[in-house]
């Protein structure tokens, strides 16, 4: 792979040096899939939403989603640089789109007949299932600021081993909830760049997280913004924040679409995400909800302002 790999490629993956050489050479299929390949930049298309939110809240709006087949396809016509799903789907779609872009097997998951306050996903799919399939990652969700915590980082730490053993990629979605932090609080700046820093001490190579917003939820965190001015005014102000809190950019952060909005106000947000220095989006229903064709239009400029 030395030959084609450009200065920026062989940068990122220095940082990961540590690593075995098959999670290295999966670390490089993405990012060297689609249009985005060879820029450092990615985006994916995540579809767990069925599980997470329920089949009609995510697929009614575009009821072709209903077939897994669809969003795969759509990533690789698309241009993207990978495509999540979990076991169920990832069964469906793994065989005939065999090395077509890289898959990331989402192994635990929520479901939202469950409302507790401090939810914990449930370990839905193994190290052997993404292996087996053909995926070149897994991808795992954490909560911090739940009560059950503990329980999450455990699961990731003996996972996150075994996929890297296996040469996988590790990639965490890190979204704060729970009864440790008001709902303001789960998407407040200085959570956002905390869930980073702990994705990133869990061992992640990828870590999703949400675009942050201008709140401080943690009193102690509040003084230490104000007395260092850390400028967080601007969603570019927080998003360089985020990414400079796992690892001084040596991680990479790419963050989520959220729930259906209009097109002008996805593609601001994103360029306000990629000015400051995100390596990517991963969206989902903004993508998916739309019909084929206006998807494809939307990923197509959401793929041009990371390229610029
Ligand atoms: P979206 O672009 O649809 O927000 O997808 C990103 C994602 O991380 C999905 O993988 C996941 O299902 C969803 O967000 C979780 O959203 P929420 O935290 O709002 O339930």
């Amino acid at each position: 792979m030395g030959a084609i790999m450009n200065e920026r490629i062989k940068e990122m993956l220095s940082w990961f040096d540590g690593e075995n050489p098959g999670t290295i050479r999966n670390l490089y299929r993405f990012l060297m899939q689609g249009r985005l390949g060879g820029t450092g930049k990615m985006v994916i298309l995540p579809v767990d939403q069925g599980f997470e939110h329920g089949p009609a809240r995510s697929f009614a709006p575009n009821p072709s989603g209903y077939d897994p087949a669809y969003h795969v396809k759509l990533a690789i016509d698309a241009g993207l640089s990978g495509h999540a799903a979990p076991l169920g789907s990832m069964q469906i779609i793994a065989k005939e789109y065999a090395g077509q872009i890289p898959l990331i097997l989402k192994a635990n998951s929520h479901d939202m007949l469950d409302q507790s306050s401090d939810p914990i996903p449930a370990v839905t799919a193994s190290v052997e299932d993404a292996l087996r399939l053909g995926c070149s990652a897994i991808g795992f969700s954490i909560y911090p600021g739940s009560i059950n915590f503990k329980q999450m980082y455990e699961e990731i730490k003996e996972m996150a081993l075994e996929a890297k053993r296996n040469g996988l990629v590790v990639v965490v979605w890190s979204y704060p909830r729970g009864s440790g932090l008001s709902k303001k609080g789960e998407t407040a700046v200085d959570v956002v760049a905390y869930a980073a820093q702990i994705a990133a001490q869990l061992g992640a190579h990828l870590i999703k997280v949400k675009p942050p917003s201008e709140h401080i939820e943690l009193e102690e965190a509040k003084k230490v913004y104000e007395k260092y001015n850390i400028p967080i005014r601007t969603l570019t102000d927080r998003v360089r924040h985020v990414v400079q809190s796992a690892f001084d950019g040596k991680r990479i952060v790419i963050f989520s679409g959220g729930p259906a909005k209009g097109k002008e106000e996805v593609l601001e947000e994103i360029k306000q995400i990629k000015e400051g220095g995100a390596f990517g989006s991963i969206v989902g229903r903004n993508t998916f909800q739309r019909q084929r064709e206006e998807a494809l239009e939307l990923l197509d400029e959401i793929i041009q302002i990371y390229k610029r």
